[in-house]
């Protein structure tokens, strides 16, 4: 049987990459089997890739290329690690998927859907995510977080962006989780961490009847 596929999406800072290593290590406490993995990233390919990306030296290329860019690393990490454990009957925790490329290439980088849309075709094939979580911060929220984390690093290609951006991401994530309601589940990123992984395991449980 296939396994099952849950991704977490949402901006800088929200707690993403937090929430979905606590569910992935919840499942795993039940005897379940979990692959936890990232995008860009998640496979060798892919994360040569996400290094290009991260870095802006792709950014003056403009945003189809960036697009571009980030469906072949997906294309790799599919391949690569995604459908291989889903068909082993595993679970596949990915931070940030399709969803991302959505929002920040198609609705902020004004990327043609169509295009957008047909590279999400060829790349994820048969791996459509089953459950989707956005993690909704106040973007102040969010880059400060990330900020607090980072230390004295410099800030990647997305983080510099401005407040402004971080706050129109949001606000696209919100419509989508709207368009797809069955698939997408929108959680207040700003409660204690307990409180949101309580919330994330509830929803698990009442999705996939555990
Ligand atoms: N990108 C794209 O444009 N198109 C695409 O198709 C894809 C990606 C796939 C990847 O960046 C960038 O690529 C991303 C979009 C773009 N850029 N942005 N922005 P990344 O992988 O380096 O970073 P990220 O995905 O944005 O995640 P992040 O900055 O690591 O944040 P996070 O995973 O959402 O948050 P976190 O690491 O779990 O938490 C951040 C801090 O907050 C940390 O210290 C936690 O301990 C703390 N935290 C977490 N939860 C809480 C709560 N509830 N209260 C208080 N503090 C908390």
């Amino acid at each position: 049987m296939r396994g099952h596929f849950i991704t977490f999406e949402g901006g800088e800072g929200s707690g993403k990459s937090t929430h979905a290593a606590t569910l992935a290590q919840r499942l795993k406490s039940l005897g379940i089997e979990v692959v936890l993995t990232r995008e860009p990233g998640g496979s060798t390919g892919a994360e040569i890739i996400r290094h290009i990306l991260l870095s802006g030296i792709a950014k003056p290329l403009g945003a189809e290329t960036e697009t571009i860019l980030f469906a072949a690393a997906r294309h790799d990490h599919v391949l690569s690690t995604i459908l291989p454990a889903l068909k082993a009957g595993q679970w596949v925790i990915c931070d940030r998927f399709i969803d991302s490329t959505r929002v920040y290439q198609g609705v902020l980088g004004k990327v043609d859907p169509r295009l957008i849309l047909g590279l999400e075709r060829v790349t994820i094939g048969p791996a459509r995510p089953d459950l989707t979580f956005i993690l909704d911060v106040p973007a102040q929220i969010g880059l400060a977080r990330a900020k607090a984390r980072r230390g004295k690093d410099v800030a990647d290609r997305f983080e510099a962006e401005s407040v402004e951006y971080h706050e129109k991401l949001r606000h696209a994530y919100r419509t989508l989780a709207e368009k797809e309601p069955k698939r997408c589940i929108v959680v207040d990123g700003r409660a204690p961490r307990d409180v949101v992984a309580e919330r994330i395991w509830e929803a698990v449980e009442k999705k996939f009847k555990l």
